[in-house]
């Protein structure tokens, strides 16, 4: 059937979090790194949104329906726990990222940072200012969520830390983002633990420009 094909520029969280599912299942994969909207994303996503996948005659889009597909397809530790308790929390945290965090601390925070859509490109201050506050009180449940055994769910590494981490990587990189994750009593050991993981060394993107 041949190797997987993960589409989508590498320093997308989303293209990251397939990546790094990848390399902690050990999936060979090829990457194309194709912006959102180009053609070949297009046919895929009816968005054009970025990850997309093709494996063998099989395309898919969206992350969680990509990652489960690795998932359930290649041996290597689960990713999402068979037994249905463990599944249910990695499925917890993983639906709240992509609903909760995700919109406030990439969309509304990072992109204000690194694609802003100011007259002379410059950081977007309304728009960082106007988000502290929720970012604040997510970085204080995220901070009390890990408290417990140094993982979202499931008690032990699982697809939801995958898709915390890359955010955690942007958000240390803007100041705010940086003294919030800082302050806080457990974020900072967590990323640090699992950065040192190979699938997340191994997938993590080169710089945005500028950075
Ligand atoms: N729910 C989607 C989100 C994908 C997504 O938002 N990707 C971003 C890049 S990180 C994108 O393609 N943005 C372009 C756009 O929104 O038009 C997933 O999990 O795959």
């Amino acid at each position: 059937m041949g190797n997987i094909q993960i589409i989508g520029v590498p320093q997308s969280n989303f293209v990251w979090v397939v990546r790094m599912a990848c390399e902690e299942k050990g999936v060979p994969y090829a990457i194309a790194p194709l912006r959102p909207h180009t053609p070949d994303v297009e046919a895929i996503h009816p968005l054009g949104k970025i990850p997309a996948m093709r494996h063998g005659d099989l395309a898919l889009f969206e992350s969680k329906a990509i990652t489960t597909y690795i998932d359930k397809s290649f041996a290597g530790p689960k990713l999402i726990p068979d037994d249905p308790r463990g599944a249910a929390e990695v499925e917890q945290w993983v639906s709240f990222i992509n609903t909760e965090v995700d919109p406030c601390l990439v969309r509304k925070y990072l992109l204000a940072y690194f694609f802003p859509r100011t007259p002379d490109g410059a950081p977007d201050r309304g728009a960082i200012d106007g988000v502290l506050p929720t970012m604040a009180t997510q970085i204080a449940l995220l901070d009390r969520a890990v408290a417990r055994d140094g993982h979202l769910a499931a008690g032990r590494f699982t697809l939801a830390d995958i898709y915390l981490m890359p955010i955690l990587y942007y958000v240390r990189q803007c100041s705010e983002g940086a003294d919030m994750i800082e302050a806080a009593k457990h974020l900072p050991g967590y990323f640090a633990r699992h950065a040192e993981r190979p699938c997340f060394k191994a997938s993590t993107p080169p710089p945005l420009p500028g950075r």
